[in-house]
């Protein structure tokens, strides 16, 4: 990185207002709760250029404020472009990060695949790219430094294993409703498969129906009004949410029944926003299975690593809780998002 840096300042500086005012028309500007006296030490002018999905749910929003006050408190400069949830938005942002000449490009891939044309002419730019809670399917591993975020397929796991525990003595079959996220995202196939791979060693537990909910709360909304017909018998037992966003959807109709959350039907979520971690808290889901969307620190560690031009872990998965109906809720720290 040091010999980009022998380039004109002065141009450099130039592009960057250039880079801002394109931005701009990306970049949705959330005020991150800085404290104002803190003076961030601008660190060596390290630039990054940060491609984010968008604002689709809490734990997005999150995510974006984790990055931007991590840098802020590390000193780096983030440039940050908002894809609106467009595959070809990102495109549009990596590319533009690469003729700028940033010094490292972050991304969360909204969906798995089509991004090695791209992460290739980053390649060829010298620029390392660094990739965020969801992840590419690639055959070339050299089109990325590093991969930081959750273990996805641990977290279906996680939320199959509350199943068998809670179900352990019971000699009865259980018909499974699944919401999933994103299609083609790495995590609505994570969870997705680690759900399965423990349900399928109890052959109690079938997934009846599958939908696509693509981690929207108005989704969760509509496919409950879809199955949760007036006076029809509920027509499964448990629910398994991609993220808690589809799930409060879900619950805003489910509420308006007869039909006791929790209770009639069993519900497990991912995520753990503030707003699932409350309604665990009133009986109103059974399960919690943590995704960490706070990622900023070790994002910009890794970044510092790279600038000091030492070697970093090609994949770092995030440690992870699993909140249950049987914990003592009140111990729970505020969830931040
Ligand atoms: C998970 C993240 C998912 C969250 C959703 O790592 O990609 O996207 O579970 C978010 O809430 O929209
Ligand atoms: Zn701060």
């Amino acid at each position: 990185m040091d010999n980009k840096k022998n380039k004109g300042t002065k141009m450099k500086k130039i592009k960057i207002i250039h880079l801002f005012a394109f931005l701009f028309f990306f970049t949705l500007i959330f005020s991150c709760t800085k404290n104002q006296n803190e003076k961030p030490n601008i660190n060596n002018n390290i630039i990054i250029g940060f491609s984010q999905i968008g604002a689709e749910s809490a734990w997005r929003t999150c995510n974006t404020q984790s990055m931007q006050e991590a840098a802020y408190h590390a000193g780096i400069q983030l440039l940050y472009a908002n894809a609106e949830q467009k595959q070809e938005n990102q495109i549009k942002a990596i590319r533009s990060f690469i003729v700028y000449q940033v010094d490292v490009i972050v991304f969360v891939p909204i969906v798995q695949s089509g991004w090695d044309n791209v992460l290739q002419e980053a390649k060829e730019a010298g620029i390392p790219v660094i990739i965020i809670d969801r992840k590419i399917k690639t055959t070339d591993e050299s089109l990325f430094t590093a991969f930081i975020g959750s273990d996805h397929i641990e977290e279906g796991r996680n939320a199959a294993r509350f199943l068998l525990k809670k179900f352990n003595d019971e000699q009865r079959n259980y018909r499974i409703l699944e919401i999933r996220g994103t299609e083609g995202s790495s995590v609505a196939a994570g969870r997705s498969a680690g759900f399965r791979q423990i349900l399928k060693t109890d052959k109690r537990f079938t997934i009846t129906a599958s939908e696509n909910g693509d981690f929207l709360r108005s989704r969760g909304k509509e496919i409950a009004e879809t199955y949760l017909k007036k006076d029809k018998d509920l027509p499964f037992d448990i629910l398994f949410s991609h993220n808690d966003g589809m799930t409060l959807g879900f619950l805003d109709v489910l509420e308006k029944t007869d039909i006791k959350p929790a209770q009639d039907l069993i519900i497990v979520s991912v995520d753990a926003e503030q707003a699932a971690i409350d309604a665990l808290k009133d009986g109103k889901i059974n399960c919690v299975v943590e995704c960490n969307p706070k990622l900023g620190n070790p994002v910009m560690k890794t970044v510092k690593m790279l600038s000091e031009g030492k070697t970093v872990p090609k994949i770092t998965h995030i440690p992870e809780n699993v909140f249950t109906e049987w914990d003592d809720l009140s111990l729970f720290p505020l969830r931040g998002y």
